[in-house]
């Protein structure tokens, strides 16, 4: 009977090539309802003179079971790991596939020179959302209904009332909403105009700064301003305003450096005049900050802004600005 048992047992376990089969296997025999198993509670049923003789028959073929299984364990074991040696074969002596490292954007460079240079001078840093309100793109900055900027051709329009920013004025008006004078902050980040040739693409880079407390003069403007292009550009380099017009300050200035080409003698780049235009700035128009709620008869400051593309294509002598937005790797990586 149990020779049988051992017989069926062997030919079970031969066939079997998986551990979750040679579970199965051992619950069918050594199980709490397994065929060995009964046959040890059935022990009971039997004379006391049987008990010892077929109990210990019982136990060597539980024995041998045991060891069976087990052994048959470690052989699948020992199978799937060979297995899997040969199937995950690595060949470490294969050269690795190149992958060209990136670099910092030669944009994201500048713009962050720029942002350190305010920052070191006590500005905060701004930030607010690129698809505006044309309240705050255009109105509460003072631009007319009918100034050219809010063209079609000019301005992307989402709808009537909802634009891409144009500037990052808007952040500036959002920042003086938010807090109370004094306030002294800048608003870096991406702005949006319907334009395109060697100087213009849609999308370009703007840092913008504002600076509002009492008795802010023109020459604290002129003070922050030359220092920022003497840190910027080197000690040295002369620095001059232009009177020019923005609707959003009064009276309004256009700054520019000598030429860091020819040096101011005259070239293709300065368009032989020796200086470059390289910020726009002004003292903030009463109305500008009467639209943020801010006591006229008090406060005033002065603001600025600046296109990041410019400052770059001057300091790497770049001549085509869409080669910022090519990501040619090759360019990329000069910077
Ligand atoms: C410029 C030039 C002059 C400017 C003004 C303001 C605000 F919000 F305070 F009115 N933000 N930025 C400003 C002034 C920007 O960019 C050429």
């Amino acid at each position: 009977m149990l020779e049988e048992i051992k017989e069926k047992f062997s030919k079970d376990i031969a066939s079997i090539t998986s551990l979750s089969d040679l579970n199965d296997l051992r619950v069918k025999y050594l199980g709490k309802k397994g065929i060995i198993t009964s046959y040890l509670k059935s022990l009971s049923t039997v004379t006391p003179e049987e008990r010892p003789v077929l109990g210990k028959v019982l136990n060597e073929t539980k024995l041998y079971i045991e060891r069976a299984i087990l052994a048959k364990e470690n052989s699948i074991k020992e199978f799937e790991l060979s297995n899997k040696i040969k199937t995950e074969y690595i060949d470490i002596t294969v050269p690795g596939k190149f992958v060209a490292p990136g670099t910092e954007h030669p944009l994201n460079k500048i713009l962050n020179e720029v942002v350190d240079i305010f920052v070191k001078m006590g500005f905060n840093v701004e930030e607010g959302p690129e698809v505006e309100l044309d309240y705050f793109n255009f109105e509460a900055l003072n631009i007319p209904k009918d100034h050219p900027a809010r063209d079609m051709q000019d301005t992307f329009y989402i709808t009537d009332e909802i634009v891409l920013r144009t500037h990052t004025s808007p952040v500036q008006i959002r920042g003086m909403i938010k807090r109370k004078p004094p306030v002294r902050f800048i608003a870096p980040g991406k702005v949006y105009r319907c334009d395109a040739d060697i100087s213009h693409t849609p999308m370009f880079h703007q840092v913008e700064g504002l600076m509002i407390d009492e008795n802010i003069s023109f020459s604290n403007l002129k003070g922050i301003l030359i220092s920022f292009i003497h840190m910027m550009f080197g000690e040295g380099v002369p620095v001059r305003f232009r009177p020019s017009f923005f609707p959003f300050t009064e009276p309004s200035a256009e700054v520019d450096m000598g030429c860091i080409l020819c040096k101011g003698i005259g070239c293709r780049v300065c368009k032989q005049s020796g200086w470059l235009e390289i910020l726009g700035a002004g003292m903030v128009h009463p109305v500008v900050l009467e639209n943020v709620g801010y006591d006229t008869e008090r406060y005033n400051g002065f603001a600025f802004g600046m296109g990041i593309e410019r400052i770059a294509m001057l300091k790497y002598q770049i001549d085509d600005i869409r080669l910022f937005f090519e990501n040619d790797i090759r360019f990329l990586r000069q910077f």
